[in-house]
């Protein structure tokens, strides 16, 4: 019995920022967990790449482009779904951008960008999500947080904020739309071996600092958030609404 909670034969999850990184290896574990994934991106050709490789593996996935920053390409893509009779029943809000650059000398308008595709896409996708889900009577929203939703870090301010608001968007998700039977919860990834990440891992003395801050003294690989992933987009996590679960070697949890 107690598998059969993890099972997700028969749903759909729909992953932003799919067709690499964190978001890819999303899909790939809620797909080896049974569903039939959507993979994003705004790049139809790396998405149709990383569908096709996803098929060859025996699993069942649709492609949707669509930029998670432009509501009518959005709201067009869940058009397509209901026309398609496609019903997203899981949605991993993942999609995001890094910008590095201290706030004195950080334009306004890269603020902007900033909280607009890692933030305010959030709720946009998971308005027309929810939207669908609510009829059902139930749905999985699984936002993508971070260490920063918690704690800060000099230079990366929008992210920083962004990612604390994604928090607080998980929790204002629960208080509306659980009783329509809809959870929604956060993964926070600690520091995690990604494209986004490069100049970090490449950089010694930020790599040796990761090291000497985690618990578990290494930087974390994608497909050690899928279990994460899986749990949250499950029976297992029926009960279970407004939470962040750190997988982050320990790092959010000591000095
Ligand atoms: C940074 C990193 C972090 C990680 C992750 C940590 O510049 O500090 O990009 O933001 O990506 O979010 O949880």
């Amino acid at each position: 019995m107690s598998l059969k909670l993890f099972d997700l034969t028969g749903r759909t999850a729909l992953i932003t920022g799919s067709s690499r990184g964190l978001g890819r290896a999303f899909a790939e574990g809620l797909a080896g967990a049974g569903a039939r994934v959507i993979l994003n991106g705004v790049d139809a050709a790396r998405l149709e790449g990383a569908a096709s490789d996803m098929r060859a593996a025996g699993h069942e996935v649709l492609t949707a482009a669509f930029d998670v920053t432009d509501e009518a390409a959005i709201i067009a893509a869940f058009q397509d779904f209901d026309a398609q009779g496609v019903a997203v029943d899981i949605l991993v809000n993942n999609a995001g951008i890094q910008f590095r650059k201290p706030m004195l000398d950080l334009a306004t308008a890269d603020w902007r960008r900033v909280i607009e595709a890692n933030l305010t896409s959030a709720f946009v996708i998971g308005r027309e999500a929810a939207r669908r889900m609510a009829p059902r009577g139930r749905g999985k929203i699984i936002n993508i947080g971070s260490l920063t939703s918690e704690l800060a870090r000099a230079t990366v301010a929008p992210y920083t904020v962004a990612k604390g608001g994604i928090k607080m968007l998980t929790k204002a998700m629960a208080a509306e739309w659980g009783e329509a039977g809809i959870q929604a919860n956060a993964i926070g990834p600690g520091y995690m071996v990604t494209d986004m990440n490069e100049a970090l891992l490449s950089n010694p003395d930020f790599d040796g600092w990761v090291k000497a801050r985690t618990p578990m003294r290494r930087w974390g690989l994608p497909e050690e958030l899928a279990g994460t992933a899986i749990y949250l987009a499950s029976d297992a996590s029926n009960y279970v609404s407004g939470q962040i679960i750190y997988a982050d070697g320990g790092m959010i949890s000591v000095l």
